[in-house]
């Protein structure tokens, strides 16, 4: 019956940059359930961060691009002979497994993860984060101007104000609440950034006697990303 596995030789095209993305399904109701801070909850987004390092550390990665329930990650090999049922459902899987363990919390129904996978050329790899990163900031946005709104206002009303309101509107209308959304943490305005980076390391060699200076990957965890252009991608992660 193997030839009815039609999908399994399903591969990823030759020579493009390929990015996978795993969304968190359900996760408005799990972090009502587990009683997560809104819109931005410290615990959940350390949670998030573990779950991308570990991916990182086994997966080798160029880069991983995460907010809210997402985690963008940018292949640098592609491993399972590029098969996307093979790279979809391991993926999700792992970061599953690994969202579960880092969680540390009860749960009463288990945790799943969708994934897809987006082939691109260097140019729409660069465009596609610009994407995300936008994506994050209206997010953010959008979740100061809910929640507060939500302490004197009912959920339609709030709803109201928001499809009624732009951008600049909601800016507004925080500011007078004491919230200046510029000013707010850049991982919650940019995302957080999850990649190796070369740095150097004091060491000393016992048989000469003497200091020694060497070159290491190390993983970093960045939560000041700029905004996103072709040479942030350039220069970090040495495409
Ligand atoms: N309370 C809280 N919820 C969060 C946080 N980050 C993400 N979420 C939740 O995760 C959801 C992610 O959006 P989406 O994928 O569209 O919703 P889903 O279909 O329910 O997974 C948001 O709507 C939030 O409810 C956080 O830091 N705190
Ligand atoms: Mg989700």
């Amino acid at each position: 019956m193997r030839e009815c596995e039609i999908f399994s030789n399903l591969k990823v095209p030759c020579g493009s940059k390929i990015v996978i993305r795993i969304d968190g399904r359900t996760f408005s109701k799990l972090s009502h359930d587990l009683k997560f801070k809104k819109p931005y909850d410290d615990e959940f987004r350390d949670i998030m961060v573990k779950t991308g390092k570990d991916f990182l550390k086994e997966f080798s990665p160029a880069f991983i691009y995460t907010f809210s329930d997402e985690i963008n990650i940018l292949l640098s090999e592609i491993p399972f002979g590029g098969r996307i049922e093979k790279l979809d459902s391991v993926f999700a899987s792992f970061i599953t497994g690994s969202f579960t363990k880092n969680l540390l919390k009860p749960i009463k129904k288990p945790i799943s993860f969708d994934s897809r996978v987006i082939p691109l050329s260097e140019k729409g790899m660069v465009e596609y984060f610009k994407e995300r990163q936008d994506e994050a900031w209206r997010n953010c946005i959008n979740g100061y101007a809910y929640w507060t709104l939500r302490t004197d206002h009912t959920k339609k009303e709030t709803m109201e104000v928001l499809r009624k309101k732009k951008s600049s509107g909601l800016h507004d209308v925080l500011f007078e609440r004491g919230i200046n959304l510029a000013e707010l943490p850049a991982w919650q305005r940019r995302g957080i950034g999850i990649y190796k980076k070369e740095v150097t390391v004091e060491g000393y060699n016992p048989v000469k006697d003497e200091k020694v200076r060497s070159i290491r990957k190390k993983i970093f965890v960045d939560e000041n990303l700029p905004i996103f252009n072709a040479e942030f991608f350039r220069e970090k992660l040495i495409l």
